[in-house]
């Protein structure tokens, strides 16, 4: 024991697992890489060294975790659910110190003992366990909870193996399994004494209880086990401590000692893994998943884990299930947890014994749901053979919600048939399937969109009938992102500029940052800023000579940056059409005066997405002509950063000068990396898509580089008969890019190689890359005169910083808190670790 603390009135002991001073927090390392790792620094590698300092970390989240988790239960606070089959919240160390205000002492304490604080940062494997957008949102919203002190558990599923790694050979995206594992993850802890049981498969009986009461139960054929991983979630500079409560499947260990005294070994084998399959590997986007049985048990498998665990946790101090929806508000994270609809009906009924009228009520009042996605294909649907099979009884339940809401729908619209098989939750129009996205709207008593032009598009198009029958449930909460991570995290060298002129309060209230504003007009400020963009592009500049040995300029080259999961409807192959115009202009005047760029991409294809991997070889094989043609002289470089995730984004987003938000108006729901993007400081060349529209309005449209169709003129032309070729052949330029590609300019060793791109664009072209192309070139000219402006460019960029505050996670938060969820911050006060034992 050491420092003597005071915190309030209480007196508290600071011991080796809590103090955080340098001696301390020395003390603690050494101890922890002795008695945790079992390794003396002479034999130690820097994983060990690392895991120590997570465990000297983790020790310290502990108290706050335990009081957080103390508090919610004696006072019977109400706690958001998020349910979400994604979490992507990137690597801990950093975060953690950050949050516990304890980065100094950590460096020096690490120092003192020989090693670098940011080399131990770096060796953190990050858990993938999201594709991208989704995933990384939940992260956000768990971070901002914490932070303001809402109680929460975030539910999900703890993959065995996340996001597949990528390397990129020849030009082409390999996939690797991601072992994140391998190592072990110090942030998390089991509670296997939390384990529940899940059923599947089998079938339904009907019979009259000892009351004579008509009840159903439902006999599964196997059962699985869900164990829970628990990884504390703590706030900024808060007692807060949420919790990420992740479920692994086991097999359940009766049957396989069953099978085992039988003789059957490999049987009971068999079975152990096909229980344990169910957590082992993340589904990436854009595959079709109709079909995939694991999907759906992962689904249903996480769903029914997490209510389980609620009506345990509501039960240890309610007498009945009666308040549920008083104490939990779920918030469904897109349609994948949307099946929790049903299952809480099961629970409630047909174990818990509610008739069917209070169960829909309670089911409706705990649930919300998110839709993420304007793509007809990524709706979910479920085959009824596949459903009936594996969910018997949920699918009995969904029928009779059906009956019941088209009961309703009949007397809406007494004179209308029509209407019965839009609404319907099983569409019939061809094999039969059920929708998610019905079943969660009906299911639900709020749903939103997650910006304003996306949630317009929902109520006009995708779900418009919902709409039309319950306008009252629909509202928007346009994204945000966490400032902890993507400024202060991320770009150190930022965070110190703003705070020297402003305090550090906009860490927590980010709308602060408007007092950056007058700044912009103070030329010592002005290059004070350019400055450190010139700092942090050198940065990303060394890592990008190191990881893929090409030599870019951080100093006069305007850094184009487009970080995205690679989709058609995102254009990355637009920004491809838009450098080949370039190189063009180079080849046939090689003196010409142009604004040095460098182009960087990065992001992950899909496995089976053969159009998206080819444009990630396009990309790859423009950049080897574009890069080693000695008339381009440097001026124009192409680079594929490989691997793109959390932590490899992080050094991104401060180093772009502009953020390339091209997608097809009307195709993505809002984005988030335009928001990382504007807040360190990037101008936007971007379309009136998702966010960019409120990104725009709030920067100002002198500050943000608009072009494109519109929404409704995309719509419009696609009606009218969109015809790609009249573009193609009546624009030279365009014309000759075009030829170039299909001709083998950049694929000499295979000409045909992108054929299939080509005539994707010249034939069909349903992302309107040919519509939009001359208006981008010609938008890109603009962004390449104003940069020629350092000093104008310079006060666009800090505009957009101070102008981009309502983009944070804290102020979405707190609109679901007050729209949705109805939740109160509930603070912690940090109660001693002896006092707490009792
Ligand atoms: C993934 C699978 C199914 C449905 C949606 C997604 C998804 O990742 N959507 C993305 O969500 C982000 C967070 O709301 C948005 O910013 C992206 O625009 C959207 O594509």
């Amino acid at each position: 024991m050491n420092d003597n603390l005071t915190n309030g009135n209480q007196i508290q002991i600071e011991d080796d697992r809590t103090g955080i001073d340098v001696q301390t927090l020395k003390r603690a390392f050494s101890d922890n890489l002795f008695y945790a790792l079992g390794k003396f620094p002479e034999i130690a590698t820097k994983n060990d060294f690392y895991m120590a300092l997570a465990y000297t970390v983790r020790d310290r989240l502990l108290r706050r975790w335990l009081n957080s988790q103390e508090t919610y239960l004696k006072q019977d606070v109400k706690i958001v659910c998020y349910f979400s089959a994604e979490y992507l919240i990137g690597p801990q160390l950093g975060k953690n110190l950050i949050n516990l205000a304890i980065v100094e002492q950590v460096r020096q304490a690490v120092e003192e003992c020989g090693l670098n604080l940011d080399d131990l940062i770096e060796q953190e494997e990050e858990p993938g366990l999201g594709n991208g957008g989704l995933g990384r949102l939940a992260a956000c919203y768990m971070d901002s909870m914490a932070t303001l002190n809402i109680p929460a558990i975030g539910y999900g599923i703890r993959y065995e193996f996340g996001i597949f790694d990528q390397e990129i050979c020849e030009g082409w995206q390999v996939e690797i399994t991601d072992k994140w594992l391998r190592y072990g993850n110090p942030w998390e802890i089991p509670r296997t004494e939390a384990t529940v049981e899940v059923g599947l498969g089998g079938y339904t009986e009907s019979f009259y209880d000892e009351n004579n009461r008509y009840r159903v139960r439902w006999l599964p054929d196997r059962t699985v086990k869900g164990v829970p991983y628990d990884t504390p979630i703590l706030g900024y500079k808060t007692n807060t401590a949420n919790t990420l409560r992740l479920w692994k499947a086991e097999a359940p260990e009766s049957f396989n000692f069953q099978a085992f005294n039988v003789g059957d070994y490999y049987g009971a084998v068999n079975e152990k893994t096909y229980s344990e399959n169910i957590t082992k590997v993340l589904y990436p986007n854009d595959e079709p998943i109709q079909g995939k049985q694991l999907r759906l048990e992962q689904q249903f498998f996480f769903v029914s884990c997490s209510l389980q665990d609620m009506i345990r946790l509501h039960l240890a101090t309610q007498e009945n299930l009666d308040n549920f929806g008083e104490l939990f508000a779920a918030q469904l994270n897109d349609t994948h947890p949307s099946i929790g609809v049903a299952e809480l009906m099961r629970l409630l009924m047909d174990v818990h014994d509610y008739e069917w009228e209070q169960a829909w009520e309670i089911t409706q009042k705990t649930f919300a749901y998110t839709n993420h996605t304007l793509l007809p294909e990524a709706l979910e649907k479920w085959s009824l053979g596949l459903f009936g099979s594996l969910l018997p009884r949920h699918l009995e339940i969904i029928y009779e919600i059906n009956r019941r809401f088209l009961h309703e729908i009949r007397t809406h619209y007494p004179n209308d048939v029509s209407k019965l098989s839009n609404f319907s939750l099983i569409d019939e129009t061809g094999e039969k399937y059920v929708r998610m996205a019905h079943l969660a709207c009906v299911g639900s008593h709020a749903i939103n969109g997650v910006a304003d032009l996306h949630t317009q598009l929902l109520k006009q198009d995708v779900l418009r009938g919902f709409y039309e029958l319950f306008p009252e449930k629909f509202t928007n909460k346009t994204n945000g992102v966490t400032p902890r991570r993507w400024i202060v995290l991320s770009n150190p060298e930022l965070t110190e500029l703003i705070t020297s002129k402003i305090g550090d309060n906009w860490i927590t209230h980010l709308e602060e940052l408007q007092q950056l504003e007058p700044f912009a007009d103070d030329p010592n400020f002005r290059n004070a800023w350019r400055q450190m963009k010139q700092q942090v592009k050198t940065r990303l500049a060394r890592r990008i000579e190191k990881r893929c040995g090409i030599t870019v300029d951080p100093n006069y080259s305007l850094f184009d940056i487009h970080v995205k999961r690679i989709h058609e409807y995102k254009r990355q192959h637009l920004n491809v059409l838009h450098i080949i115009t370039l190189y063009n202009r180079i080849k046939k005047n090689p003196n010409i005066d142009i604004v040095p760029r460098t182009f960087i991409f990065g992001g992950k294809a899909a496995p089976s997405y053969f159009m998206a991997k080819l444009i990630i070889k396009l990309i790859n094989s423009v950049g080897e002509v574009v890069n080693n043609d000695p008339d381009v002289r440097g001026r124009l470089k192409v680079v594929f950063i490989p691997d793109y995730n959390v932590t490899n984004s992080q050094p991104v987003y401060p180093a772009a000068d502009l953020s390339e938000q091209i997608s097809t108006a009307g195709k993505e729901a809002s984005g988030t990396g335009n928001m990382k993007f504007s807040l360190n400081g990037a101008l936007t060349i971007g379309t009136l898509d998702g966010a960019n529209v409120e990104i725009r309005q709030q920067v100002g449209e002198e500050n943000f580089f608009l072009f494109g169709l519109k929404a409704e003129e995309v719509s419009q032309m696609k009606s009218q008969g969109y015809n790609p070729w009249e573009f193609y052949s009546s624009n030279e330029a365009l014309r000759e890019v075009i030829d170039q590609i299909s001709s083998g300019l950049f694929s000499p060793e295979e000409s045909n190689l992108f054929k299939p791109l080509v005539d994707s664009l010249l034939y069909h072209d349903e992302y309107m890359l040919l519509a939009d192309y001359q208006s981008y070139i010609d938008c890109q000219d603009r962004v390449s005169e104003a940069f020629r402006d350092w000093d104008n460019w310079t006060r666009m960029s800090i505009l957009n910083t101070a102008r981009m505050g309502i983009f944070s996670s804290d102020r979405a938060i707190r609109e679901y808190c007050q729209d949705i969820w109805n939740v109160q911050a509930v603070p912690v006060k940090l109660e001693d670790y002896v006092q707490a034992k009792g």
